[in-house]
């Protein structure tokens, strides 16, 4: 339906406009937030753009839920820092769509009213501290390979938002790593709980990427406007070669009986996460969708005394420049 209305919306832009903005991104330009773009352009960076921004946003709350419960101050520190690093990329996003003529509480009124999606990935539970480990280790590692390529997206804003959220979400994969060294070395019991996460975490991974190329609604479009570089479907595959040496190396197995060695297409065949899960939890009905939007919710409610407070301050200082004029 939303690609419908792109093309819909689209084609009230000029023809000769339209071939002249698709030749600026085949020459391998940026696009900056005043020039002319199709409409469609900007309202599928809008949707892409601010649900990015919205799972920085909520992807804070499963690690949020472990900083008081961290094993050492050193463990404890390091996570806090995470965490404040996704609050960050959520500010740098939300700053990127702004650019694009959306104001930040029709962002949050979108993500409230759950017209606006957020990662699938975040409604799902951190039961134990080794899920710390699985989600820097996992969640942050498919979040670098689907980001590294969106630092040459043509939309100049978000391009360059893209270069630090890198830099950060690298060293947020490295120390989940290490949390995963610790506990995969450790007592059978903490090896245990490092496979327990690893199962759980594994397939709720590779939906990150979002659903098969053959389902997808906006690939097509947006890798011809460069939004995307690359299709759902080669990303999960470049996580999954990745990543499985990276198991073997931890000693654990990776939670799919059909993982092989593919010489042929020099990768592994894998299986495909279960998708009715999937779109189940697009709808609202993961474990945690209503314990998250709810905490979202409850942060915009309670902020409203002090939205209001600087409100009210910037209107006293307005009309005291206006006195004194
Ligand atoms: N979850 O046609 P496509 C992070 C939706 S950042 C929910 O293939 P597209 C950092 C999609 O929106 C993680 N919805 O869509 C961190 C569309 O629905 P719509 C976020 C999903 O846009 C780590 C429909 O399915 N990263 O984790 C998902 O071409 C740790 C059809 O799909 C980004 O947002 C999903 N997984 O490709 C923070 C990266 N997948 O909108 C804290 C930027 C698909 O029409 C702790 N985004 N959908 O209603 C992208 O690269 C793309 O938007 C994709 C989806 C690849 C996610």
């Amino acid at each position: 339906m939303y690609a419908q209305m792109i093309k819909s919306e689209s084609s009230n832009d000029d023809p000769q406009a339209l071939a002249e903005f698709q030749a600026r991104i085949d020459r391998g330009e940026r696009i900056e937030p005043k020039e002319w773009m199709p409409e469609g352009y900007r309202k599928t960076l809008i949707r892409q753009i601010g649900q990015h921004a919205h799972s920085e946003i909520v992807g804070q709350l499963p690690e949020g839920n472990w900083i008081t419960r961290a094993p050492t101050l050193e463990r404890k520190q390091i996570l806090l820092a995470k965490v404040q690093d996704e609050a960050g990329h959520g500010l740098y996003l939300y700053s990127a769509c702004e650019t694009l003529g959306v104001t930040r509480d029709e962002l949050f009124e979108k993500l409230h009213s759950g017209a606006m999606k957020y990662s699938s990935i975040f409604n799902y539970p951190t039961l134990t501290w080794a899920d710390m480990g699985a989600i820097g280790w996992l969640v942050d590692g498919a979040a670098i390979m689907n980001q590294v390529p969106l630092q040459r997206t043509s939309y100049g804003p978000y391009a360059r938002a893209m270069v630090r959220i890198c830099k950060e979400e690298s060293f947020h994969q490295r120390q989940g790593y290490s949390i995963m060294m610790k506990m995969a070395q450790g007592t059978p019991a903490q090896k245990e709980m490092a496979q327990d996460a690893l199962n759980r975490f594994w397939y709720p991974s590779l939906m990150m990427f979002g659903p098969s190329d053959a389902e997808s609604v906006h690939s097509t479009q947006n890798m011809a406007w460069k939004i995307k570089i690359n299709t759902n479907d080669e990303l999960r595959q470049r996580f999954v070669n990745e990543t499985v040496p990276q198991a073997e190396y931890l000693g654990l197995t990776v939670p799919d009986e059909h993982l092989r060695w593919n010489d042929d297409k020099q990768g592994y065949d894998f299986s495909e996460p279960d998708w009715d899960e999937f779109f189940e939890v697009l709808k609202g009905n993961g474990p945690c969708n209503e314990e998250r939007l709810g905490a979202r919710r409850k942060a915009w409610d309670d902020g409203q005394w002090f939205r209001e407070g600087l409100s009210a301050y910037a209107d006293k200082q307005a009309t005291r420049r206006t006195a004194a004029e």
